[in-house]
């Protein structure tokens, strides 16, 4: 294996201090933008970088230019990169440390790091502070008695930036949005709110919360936003716009428009940034340009009370917020090329729940209730396997007998549902799987899922998920990447050889919809749709109450681009065994 192959995260944190040295040298602004932009695309990839520049397919993403493709290419090659060496010369290693810290950019990271000989990384915070403490903070220039208190009050709660700090889960961050909601119903003159940003584009997790609102008195609306009982601190008070952080540390930008002009507004602060750089490029090509407050077209400025006629008046057609990543979006639109996004209400039942029978909380009987509830068609129980090495085989063929007893008396009870009886069975470290051939025979299908292990080399992890895929019994493989938002990275197979796999052994991978999880990984999901592998969405709930789930996996899926056939349990029930080759007993 090759010694330069480092993490997405390692090329990222690479790419930002150099971006860092080159603020702080003022190198031309155009050179920075672009290594802001290619980071932004960079740090929001799952599929390994260093993969896509193994097989060639690095110039394929958007963001990555030439000059970026160049110093990628050294990186991964050489181990390190000339030019990035140099422009970071002659810089103390120490402001690497204290960027991020609130108040604290490149430029002030250098000139305390410059100040106080800050040489290394190790211990630099530390020193900050004690300078700080010692008043000598504020002697420096560019800085008073204010920034320094600001400093120091960073520093002492160790509060980050919104670029550092630990990015929110797109569910949690929804309920603060549900309350943000609430309050602000009882605003006056408001006449629409919408959380923008990432959160509308419905990423897996949220940096800040940006909230553009329609009003026709934008100070009462502001007055009234920053009375909000939730807020700890205000950062910003304008007339047009203000921030605050909240008491459980999340940002709120919020922005005015009238209401005539929403449309623009909305659509700006939906970004991404990258989708409205191509956005903007496409619209100058035809003599237009844009902003948050309309569109420039000669010396005319119109508005649009909502995107729809905003991007219409572009020639284009609607762009639904999941597909404004800045990849292919802009073009697909104007061959009028873009996907019909699956919604929720297309899911016609699901394979991967749990029960009391293992780790759930809501008995079989209970879960079966609930899912009749959603009108599903079918309902699979996939409880974690008992296993043959503790119980012993008599024990578990046992297991199984019973709970095929519970299952066909349900099935023969009523006629809302049908349910499938199933296990999630370990993908073990050594390939081979949580229960033997023989037992698998017994069940209508098979999940089978990564829980251990995690860190084995990329040739290992591959092995082990095409090995589960080639099992006869197994029908699907749950959350893939394994990974854990803010916890556990994705692990790092040889994708293609999965999803080439997958599609010949007409095997399906999950989406699954925990918030931690949505794994399969947006991009991962585009990338199996393009290898023609069927997927299904689950909401993997351990209790009544998580069948909710299942809408994070719809946006999720949207984010691949994934249309109502690339799902198969949108299929009714008898379509739905088939496709997924259930084998009912
Ligand atoms: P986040 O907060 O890190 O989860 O991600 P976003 O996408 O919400 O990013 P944020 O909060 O920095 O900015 C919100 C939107 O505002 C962004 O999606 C697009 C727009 N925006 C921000 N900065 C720029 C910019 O420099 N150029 C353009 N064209 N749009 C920008
Ligand atoms: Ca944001
Ligand atoms: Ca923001
Ligand atoms: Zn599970």
């Amino acid at each position: 294996m090759n010694s330069n192959r480092i993490s997405n995260k390692e090329v990222v944190s690479i790419l930002k201090e150099v971006l860092a040295a080159m603020d702080v040298k003022n190198f031309n602004v155009f050179r920075v933008r672009a290594y802001q932009n290619a980071i932004a695309i960079l740090d929001n990839l799952t599929v390994s970088i260093y993969d896509l520049w193994e097989n060639g397919r690095l110039k394929e993403i958007p963001g990555v230019g030439a000059s970026i493709y160049a110093h990628l290419n050294e990186l991964f090659s050489e181990g390190k990169v000339k030019e990035f060496d140099a422009i970071k010369k002659d810089l103390p290693e120490g402001m690497f440390a204290l960027i991020g810290i609130r108040g604290i950019g490149a430029r002030k990271a250098f000139k305390l790091a410059n100040a106080f000989k800050i040489k290394t990384r190790e211990g630099a915070v530390e020193k900050i502070k004690e300078h700080a403490e010692k008043g000598e903070i504020r002697e420096l220039e560019g800085f008073g008695e204010k920034s320094e208190k600001d400093i120091l009050e960073a520093v002492g709660q160790f509060k980050m930036t919104k670029n550092e700090k630990e990015r929110v889960l797109y569910s949690k961050a929804e309920e603060t949005v549900e309350r943000i909601y609430d309050y602000m119903k009882e605003a006056d003159a408001l006449s629409h709110i919408e959380a923008a940003g990432s959160f509308r584009r419905k990423n897996a997790t949220i940096g800040d919360l940006d909230i553009p609102v329609a009003t026709t008195d934008p100070d009462k609306t502001i007055k009234h936003f920053l009375k909000f009982p939730e807020i700890a601190e205000i950062l910003v008070k304008g007339d047009k716009k203000c921030s605050a952080v909240l008491k459980n540390d999340l940002q709120v930008d919020l922005r005015v428009s009238t209401p005539e002009a929403y449309g623009a507004m909305l659509q700006y602060f939906t970004g991404s940034k990258q989708h409205n750089i191509l956005l903007r490029n496409f619209a100058l090509s035809k003599n237009m340009s844009l902003s948050e407050y309309g569109i420039k077209k000669g010396s005319d400025i119109y508005e649009f009370a909502d995107e729809p006629s905003f991007y219409k008046f572009l020639g284009l057609p609607y762009i639904e917020p999941e597909l404004r990543n800045g990849s292919n979006e802009i073009e697909a639109a104007i061959e009028n090329k873009l996907p019909d996004l699956i919604e929720l209400k297309d899911i016609k039942g699901e394979v991967h729940t749990h029960t009391t029978d293992s780790d759930g909380i809501s008995t079989l009987e209970e879960m079966v209730e609930a899912a009749i509830a959603l009108g599903y068609e079918y309902l699979g129980i996939s409880d974690h396997a008992p296993s043959v090495t503790s119980r012993g085989y008599r024990e578990v063929s046992d297991i199984i007998k019973k709970k095929r007893a519970v299952i066909n008396k349900i099935n023969e009870k009523q006629n809302f549902i049908k349910v499938f009886f199933g296990y999630e069975v370990n993908i073990l470290a050594d390939a081979t799987l949580g229960l033997p051939d023989e037992v698998l025979s017994e069940l209508d299908y098979v999940v089978a899922s990564i829980h251990t292990s995690f860190n084995q080399d990329r040739e290992q992890i591959t092995d082990r998920l095409l090995a589960a895929i080639e099992n006869p019994y197994v029908n699907i493989i749950g959350h893939p990447s394994g990974r854990l938002l803010n916890q556990r990275d994705p692990v790092d197979p040889a994708w293609d050889k999965v999803f080439l796999a997958a599609r010949d052994n007409n095997k399906i991978l999950e989406i699954n919809s925990q918030p931690d999880r949505l794994d399969l990984t947006d991009d991962l999901v585009k990338e199996a749709i393009s290898w023609k592998v069927k997927m299904v969405i689950s909401s993997d709930a351990h209790a009544t109450d998580q069948f909710s789930h299942m809408k994070y996996g719809i946006y999720n899926a949207r984010r691949g681009w994934a249309e109502k056939k690339n799902i198969i349990n949108t299929l009714g029930f008898s379509d739905f065994v088939k496709e997924a080759g259930i084998r009912l007993k």
